[in-house]
């Protein structure tokens, strides 16, 4: 059995179920005995929670791009720091609703600041820090919208248009391929049941056997 605290995050477009099926890999630790954190981006700390609520308050006069991105990363600092590396410290998983990836797919695709930018960004705040693996639910753009709009209210970020959310799947198409150790690609397509079951089977042979 893996022995070292890892560090999992859940990516993916809006609606693609990361929040519901974030609950099947804590209950797959839990039924270990693994202990673990949830936690989530932008936030999990304190001085991370308020940016968040700056990031994602609708707004008639919204951030600029590059501002978005600083916020992103300053968010990320002190998460890593208040949060993050004291779980892992103490032996704990961290189960992280978005990082790092998905900065590269929304201001990186959606908003298309250049990658450089974040190359920067990410080389001064981890820079030799990041997540074991990462699950990417992938949804057809549509679906994750229509999944997302049934919910509720939706945030500044998530009324971005159509042509956004389909350069930050592309995105994350790429980043996945690129490292195919640290992705795992559930289809998040089929009924939450499904995808849970696969998740499970998946993840078990990757973590456990
Ligand atoms: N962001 C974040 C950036 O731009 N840059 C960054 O660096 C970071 C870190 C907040 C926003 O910030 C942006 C991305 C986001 O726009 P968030 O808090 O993770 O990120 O919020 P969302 O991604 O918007 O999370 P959502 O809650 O919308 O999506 P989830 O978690 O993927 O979906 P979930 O589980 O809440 O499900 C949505 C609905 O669909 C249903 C659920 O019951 C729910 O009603 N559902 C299904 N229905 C049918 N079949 C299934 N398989 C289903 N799975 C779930």
């Amino acid at each position: 059995m893996m022995q070292k605290p890892q560090f999992v995050t859940l990516e993916g477009v809006e609606g693609a179920g990361k929040s519901t099926q974030k609950q099947v890999v804590c209950e797959l630790l839990a039924s270990r005995d693994i202990p673990f954190v949830e936690t989530r981006e932008p936030g999990g700390s304190l001085h991370a929670e308020q940016i968040r609520e700056l990031l994602l308050a609708p707004s008639e006069t919204p951030p600029s791009d590059l501002c978005e991105l600083l916020l992103m990363f300053a968010a990320r600092a002190d998460h890593i720091e208040q949060t993050v590396q004291p779980a892992l410290a103490r032996g704990h998983w961290v189960i992280c609703d978005r990082f790092t990836d998905a900065t590269y797919a929304y201001q990186g695709g959606g908003r298309a600041l250049p990658a450089a930018w974040i190359e920067t960004l990410e080389r001064l705040v981890h820079p030799t820090f990041g997540p074991d693996t990462t699950i990417l639910f992938d949804v057809p753009v549509d679906v994750g919208l229509a999944r997302a709009t049934q919910r509720g209210t939706l945030d500044r970020i998530e009324s971005e248009d159509r042509a956004f959310f389909e350069r930050v799947r592309a995105s994350y198409h790429a980043q996945a391929a690129s490292e195919p150790a640290r992705y795992v690609v559930v289809d998040a397509t089929p009924n939450a049941d499904d995808v849970s079951q696969s998740l499970r089977e998946t993840l078990t042979a990757r973590w456990f056997s």
